[in-house]
């Protein structure tokens, strides 16, 4: 297997520190996105939606979308669970996984892709080109801070997103997170319970990856 990956983007993060929770060692190759590497032919190949991460297997065949590449990974290497342990956490896991890509990163993205100069005329990944509508900035930021209240309240009673098991919807909620205070989206200070959680997962050390 290969993981293609960009060590300063969001999303290949996810499956990084996923990898890392697994105690897996598979070879690695980083995709340039500041010099449009993603675009190339060889890299469409792979995967036609021009992002990473994308997981090439042995057979040659390849899977984008970081979700799809760890619920594989789950499959093959089982251990530690990182998908729950039932079909309810499974699914709970889908869920919360779901809610934090719709609400938390496209929240994000909304604001730095339709901000930042670097992505004018490409306001969203993938080979189609598209403007940047600079209304949508702060529509993004509303948008990250009922994220923000919406996990806050979610961990009010429990000690990860799903409950008592720390699950790959918290790997990508911290990813949100800290994708967020990157472009000056920090959580409002009333977010303690989200605080606390976030100081947890951030202190496993499969996130130094
Ligand atoms: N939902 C996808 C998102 C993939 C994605 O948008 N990746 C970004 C990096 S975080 C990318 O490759 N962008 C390339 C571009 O903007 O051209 C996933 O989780 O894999």
């Amino acid at each position: 297997m290969k993981f293609y990956d960009c060590a300063t983007a969001p999303s290949p993060r996810r499956v990084r520190i996923f990898i890392a929770e697994k105690g897996l060692d598979i070879p690695v190759e980083q995709v340039d996105l500041g010099t449009g590497a993603q675009m190339s032919a060889a890299f469409r190949a792979k995967n036609p939606r021009c992002t990473v991460p994308v997981l090439e297997l042995d057979d040659g065949s390849c899977l984008g979308e970081s979700v799809a590449i760890c619920d594989y990974l789950e499959a093959l290497f089982p251990e530690p669970a990182l998908f729950g342990r039932t079909p309810k956490e499974h699914a709970l896991t889908l869920m919360w996984t779901h809610w934090v890509e719709d609400l938390g990163f496209a929240a994000v993205a909304e604001v730095f892709r339709n901000s930042a100069k670097g992505f004018k005329g490409r306001a969203l990944p993938g080979p189609e080109n598209l403007e940047q509508i600079p209304a949508l900035v702060e529509r993004g930021r509303q948008r990250i801070d009922f994220f923000y209240r919406f996990l806050d309240q979610a961990l009010a009673d429990r000690a990860y997103l799903i409950g008592e098991v720390y699950t790959f919807a918290d790997i990508s909620a911290l990813v949100v997170v800290e994708f967020a205070q990157r472009v000056k989206l920090a959580m409002p200070e009333s977010c303690t319970t989200l605080a606390e959680w976030y100081r947890r997962v951030a202190a496993r050390p499969a996130t130094r990856v």
